[in-house]
């Protein structure tokens, strides 16, 4: 059974619309923090699979605004806890920062290795940074330190758009101020979202493949 590992029920419930066979997990597995969202997801494969022992997605998303260099990016949850929502838009509006994508990386880990294939596995990203003792420094007593050799698989997704007012009652986070084609995440269903999202191409990618597995 694949486990999606999150704390979060709204993307358990956009994973679903791709993969039959799919059951959350409820594991808030310490994020390191990493300036792009790759070694924060590889890592949290890792951590999962060790805690689960079965097959393991975890997925990293976040909100970068053009005009600022990328931010809030990997620290999209951060800036969402602290600043909020509301407060991002305002700052990002006010300095005509509109311009602006959602990105999504989804990391896969069973304990096993992989054929080659067109996506990376994420050695790549995790050269030149100590991952293992930012990992050893930010593990509780609870935490497996996970064995860094695990090999993860990465499939990404993005999805432009701008950053308008607030509107819309569903999705989550940063969804009601992110406008694509004219319309806020926030007022598309799930299915209308996963269509077009980040989450939804990520997913899309890593369905393909997982089929073959
Ligand atoms: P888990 O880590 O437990 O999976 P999370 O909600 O904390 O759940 P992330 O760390 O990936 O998920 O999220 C980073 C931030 O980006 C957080 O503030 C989310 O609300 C936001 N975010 C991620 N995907 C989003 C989406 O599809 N729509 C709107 N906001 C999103």
């Amino acid at each position: 059974m694949l486990r999606y590992v999150t704390t979060n029920d709204w993307k358990v419930r956009e994973a679903e619309e791709y993969l039959d066979a799919v059951s959350s997990f409820d594991y808030d597995y310490p994020e390191i923090q990493a300036d792009s969202l790759e070694p924060i997801a590889a890592d949290g494969a890792r951590r999962a699979f060790d805690r689960v022992g079965e097959p393991v997605i975890v997925d990293d998303a976040g909100l970068f605004i053009e005009p600022f260099d990328g931010f809030p990016g990997p620290y999209s949850a951060y800036v969402e806890e602290t600043l909020g929502v509301e407060a991002v838009g305002r700052l990002a509006r006010g300095e005509d920062a509109t311009r602006a994508y959602f990105r999504c990386v989804i990391a896969y880990c069973d304990g096993k290795g992989f054929e080659a294939s067109p996506e990376p596995v994420d050695l790549e990203d995790r050269r030149g940074q100590d991952l293992a003792a930012d990992r050893r420094a930010t593990a509780t007593t609870d935490d497996t330190v996970a064995d860094d050799d695990l090999p993860v698989k990465l499939f990404t997704g993005a999805v432009p758009g701008r950053i308008v007012e607030p509107r819309g009652d569903g999705g989550f986070g940063y969804d009601p101020i992110f406008e694509h084609d004219g319309t806020t995440f926030a007022e598309m269903s799930a299915a209308e979202k996963n269509a077009v999202s980040h989450r939804g191409r990520a997913l899309a990618k890593f369905a393909e493949w997982y089929a073959e597995r």
